[in-house]
């Protein structure tokens, strides 16, 4: 359960600082995904709400992927190079980094070095030597937006729970649970859900446009890694790979092979998912489930520093070719399970 009145410092130095600024910046580690997203246009609406002197900016490294163009206010996420074409330097009061630390934002991140206030959200157990100013991090947030949502409801912020911004929240609940099936959904988190939805926004098209849609591209690629996935060991491992060709030949993109993982690993009598993703001649990424009897997070470090995750979702990266990655894996895989 999130409880604000660990943060209550935290809170105060927050309202100082959004009193007496002008410039806002808020962003987040790498390529947005569904609980980045929200939690970070939900905070714009927020400090807008509260701090109406405010002008905020929610700048990522790369564009927002296409899926979430269909959210209130996408069209205020900028990239570095789309704040420039209308915007002087960069120079902020106060800036907010959400869902993960500021060495993975990229170029934003020297934007953010220089601003005199940094605050992050997060709720990671990430131990990080980033000198933040200020620091809301809750392990027991089971989404950024979560706690996103907690802090909107504190004396400082009293943000009205509108449609748009309920599904803001929505969203990162939604997508950091897998659909309030993972292990770290709470009920606390479906009663919030349950609020969220009597604001009466379209909760069935922010979850199939923002978690379920794929390009015509992803789902040809996706029925061909899964046409060309293999078992072994009575149906209890199941593997496939995708390589640079296959990604060529349907025009996709990396981050098409999303959800792949899933669907094998959801195929009855499976215990162990293995997909292999060839990163360049002689670098390949692979991502491991597991039902729980194999902890794959001590698997993927066994086969490398590169590898971690939890026990049942990990993954590695391998210095070797695509297939020799296949053959390597696979076979310690065989003599451990
Ligand atoms: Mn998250």
């Amino acid at each position: 359960m999130v409880d604000m009145s660990q943060f209550g410092l935290e809170i105060q130095r927050l309202e100082k600082a959004l009193k007496n600024a002008q410039r806002v910046l808020i962003t987040a580690p790498g390529a947005a995904d569904g609980d980045s997203i929200g939690a970070q246009l939900a905070l714009r609406r927020m400090i807008l709400q509260r701090f109406p002197q405010t002008q905020v900016f929610v700048v990522n490294d790369e564009a927002l992927p296409p899926r979430y163009l269909f959210l209130p206010d996408a069209d205020q996420v900028l990239t570095p190079e789309t704040y420039s074409q209308k915007n002087n330097r960069p120079n902020f009061d106060i800036a907010f980094v959400v869902d993960g630390g500021i060495d993975r934002a990229g170029r934003v991140k020297s934007w953010f070095d220089e601003v005199a206030t940094k605050v992050f959200i997060d709720h990671h157990s990430v131990s990080c030597d980033y000198p933040y100013t200020i620091r809301i991090v809750d392990k027991l947030a089971c989404a950024t937006t979560e706690l996103v949502y907690h802090l909107s409801q504190t004396q400082v912020f009293k943000t009205s729970i509108e449609p748009c911004f309920a599904q803001q929240i929505y969203l990162g609940l939604v997508f950091d649970t897998g659909f309030f099936r993972h292990s770290n959904t709470t009920p606390e988190a479906m009663i919030l859900a349950a609020q969220l939805l009597r604001t009466g926004f379209d909760f069935t098209r922010v979850g199939e446009r923002g978690m379920l849609e794929r390009s015509f591209s992803s789902l040809q690629l996706m029925a061909d890694t899964l046409t060309k996935a293999q078992t072994t060991q009575n149906g209890k491992i199941i593997w496939s790979v995708l390589t640079q060709d296959m990604l060529k030949k349907y025009d996709a993109i990396a981050d098409d092979r999303e959800g792949i993982i899933d669907h094998l690993f959801l195929t009855h009598g499976v215990e162990v998912a293995l997909l292999l993703f060839e990163l360049s001649d002689n670098q390949a990424k692979i991502s491991l489930r597991s039902q729980g009897q194999l902890d794959v997070a001590r698997f993927a470090r066994s086969l490398t520093v590169r590898g971690g995750g939890h026990s049942k979702a990990a993954g590695a990266f391998l210095e070797m070719p695509i297939r020799g990655a296949e053959e390597f894996v696979l076979k310690k895989l065989i003599e451990t399970f």
